[in-house]
């Protein structure tokens, strides 16, 4: 196992980590934030083509782009920023071994655009079937950076607080709409008990969090689209996944991982 030994976080944020799954970094892109959000406009008008980027709508509005999916590896900017030293030592550090990038996405969140329904990533990636997850995998983590300002009224990242980086549930899940049985979330009544913390972000800001953090969003309800990046790392001793993890996603584009809390359709 690789040895990381770049420290950037502060004690503080360190125990913060372990305490909740997550760390707010506030203004960690501030920098990078403008030339994000142009490269984010290049990106949406590339259009649809699910060979190379993949782009997915809202489910209520079919014209309405929701989200694009692979895009690093057509994008020099993007890629510099998700596979640089600086993020994969932060992330490593985290993870407390060398992380490598499985996947990434733009959320765009248009007006009235959809709520991101309560789950745990680490559902759709690896353990699904199990009743908790296994303390002897390291979770995979991500990151997100706020381009636009993410607010209560747009729909921010909303998380369980106090969820132990040891804390290894999986929440029971439920197929919310009866006529899309492969949309999965937190079964409403757990949802309901929750104790949710809404976590606004401003532009370059990064929000770190593990796969087993419950997590959701709620609907844009301003005026203007908030859009957000994602990285999602995954330790390099469990391989290099992201070409197979596209592979299967581009054959089998339905199944029900890639639904899990997701309020968009595929492109084609
Ligand atoms: O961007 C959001 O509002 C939440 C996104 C989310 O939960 C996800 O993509 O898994």
């Amino acid at each position: 196992m690789s040895q990381v030994t770049t420290r950037t976080l502060t004690e503080d944020q360190l125990k913060f980590w372990r305490e909740n799954s997550y760390v707010h970094i506030p203004g960690l892109f501030r920098d990078r934030a403008n030339e994000m959000s142009n490269w984010i406009d290049e990106i949406s008008n590339w259009g649809a083509n699910m060979d190379k980027w993949m782009c997915y709508y809202e489910m209520a509005n079919p014209n309405q782009l929701s989200r694009v999916e692979n895009f690093i590896p057509y994008h020099d900017g993007m890629k510099e920023i998700f596979t640089g030293e600086a993020i994969i030592s932060l992330i490593s550090e985290l993870m407390e071994e060398q992380a490598v990038l499985y996947k990434e996405r733009i959320n765009f969140k248009s007006p009235g655009g959809g709520p991101h329904a309560a789950h745990q990533d680490g559902v759709a990636y690896e353990q699904g079937a199990n009743a908790s997850f296994d303390p002897n995998i390291k979770p995979y983590l991500s990151i997100l950076v706020s381009i636009d300002e993410a607010t209560e009224e747009n729909g921010c990242l909303q998380v369980v607080p106090d969820w132990r980086l040891d804390n290894l549930e999986i929440l029971p899940m439920e197929a919310p709409y009866p006529d899309r049985p492969i949309y999965m979330k937190i079964k409403q009544s757990i949802e309901d008990d929750l104790p949710w913390k809404k976590l606004p972000t401003q532009p370059g800001d990064a929000l770190i969090f593990t796969e087993r953090l419950p997590h959701r969003s709620e609907p844009n309800h301003s005026d203007k689209t908030r859009r957000i990046i994602y990285g999602v790392y995954n330790p390099l001793s469990d391989g290099d996944k992201r070409e197979k993890y596209y592979a299967d996603k581009r054959k089998n584009p339905n199944d029900a991982r890639y639904m899990v809390g997701n309020p968009h359709a595929p492109s084609n």
